[in-house]
């Protein structure tokens, strides 16, 4: 039985009582939100408990470089490493390495993709548009440096977003379970095809006892489900996703400092580069999660 299990109530209560109180903790003078990481890219063993614990329990945890990184993209790759992070995910518009480099590019390809932009970006998750086989269920996002101004970041585990769903009313659980609740279209570019046309769940259990969440709040290029309950569902997603819970980290990500997660909901906002203080970020997305 899993706390997953609509029928199990037991086993559900129990759970959303042990998120509770492990989201209590961080109020806790002694709760470290910026965990160490080795100007090379090495965790101290401590800070790998820390960073560990808190992804077993919130989905994300951040953490902090002690002092100035040679070389960004390899701290990236071995802060994954180190939280048993694999499978990368290949990206249309990755490096080889498969880490994108995130930074507004002016002229050239990516050009017209949001990340790539100084704009802001709604509630997703990465990697919602990827086939099935190709679910990113982690990521780590990293900064080189930050922006002149703006460029600030929300977090927000989904299964906090889950378990707000299915208090008020567990159907909205069944409808955005529907195997093809949601829909890209296929990606076309110069008559050549990127991606095929994929469709998915929003929510969906992994490995017989996790959540994994595909989601987008984008309207453009999305077709959703449209019985009443589907829209009732989203309805209620969006409220909680604008309001301000006691379970969303709002954070702006300092040189150094990055958030490693089982794929939450984020955001980030707008921003203003500078000749001097450009916005640089890396993004690693991961097939597989980190286990604890
Ligand atoms: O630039 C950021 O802060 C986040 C980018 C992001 O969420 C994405 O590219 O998926
Ligand atoms: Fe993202």
């Amino acid at each position: 039985m899993s706390y997953l299990d609509l029928d199990d109530h037991k086993a559900y209560q129990k759970w959303v009582g042990y998120k509770q109180s492990r989201y209590e903790l961080r109020s806790d003078s002694g709760f470290s939100l910026l965990n160490a990481v080795e100007p090379d890219g090495t965790i101290p063993e401590q800070s790998l408990t820390n960073l560990k614990t808190q992804v077993s329990d919130y989905n994300f945890s951040l953490y902090k470089m002690l002092g100035p990184a040679e070389d960004h993209l390899a701290v990236v790759k071995k802060v994954g490493s180190q939280m048993g992070l694999q499978q990368l995910d290949k990206n249309l518009c990755a490096r080889e390495d498969r880490i994108t480099r995130l930074s507004v590019v002016e002229n050239g390809r990516p050009n017209h993709y949001i990340p790539y932009s100084n704009k802001a970006i709604g509630w997703h998750t990465d990697g919602y548009y990827n086939p099935m086989q190709q679910r990113v269920q982690a990521m780590v996002l990293h900064c080189e440096q930050p922006a002149a101004a703006g460029g600030e970041n929300q977090l927000l585990d989904h299964e906090m977003a889950y378990i707000h769903l299915r208090n008020e009313n567990p159907d909205f659980i069944r409808a955005l379970s529907q195997p093809a609740v949601m829909c890209i279209p296929e990606n076309i570019e110069n008559g050549e095809l990127l991606r095929a046309q994929t469709c998915s769940a929003v929510f969906m259990e992994e490995q017989g006892h996790a959540l994994n969440m595909r989601y987008s709040r984008r309207k453009h290029n999305i077709i959703w489900s449209d019985d009443v309950l589907t829209q009732e569902a989203l309805d209620c997603l969006d409220g909680f996703l604008e309001s301000d819970s006691p379970y969303h980290v709002r954070y702006r990500l300092n040189q150094g400092e990055g958030v490693m997660c089982n794929n939450v909901l984020h955001t980030r906002t707008a921003f203003t580069d500078s000749a001097e203080h450009k916005r640089v970020y890396y993004r690693a997305r991961y097939y597989n999660r980190i286990e604890c």
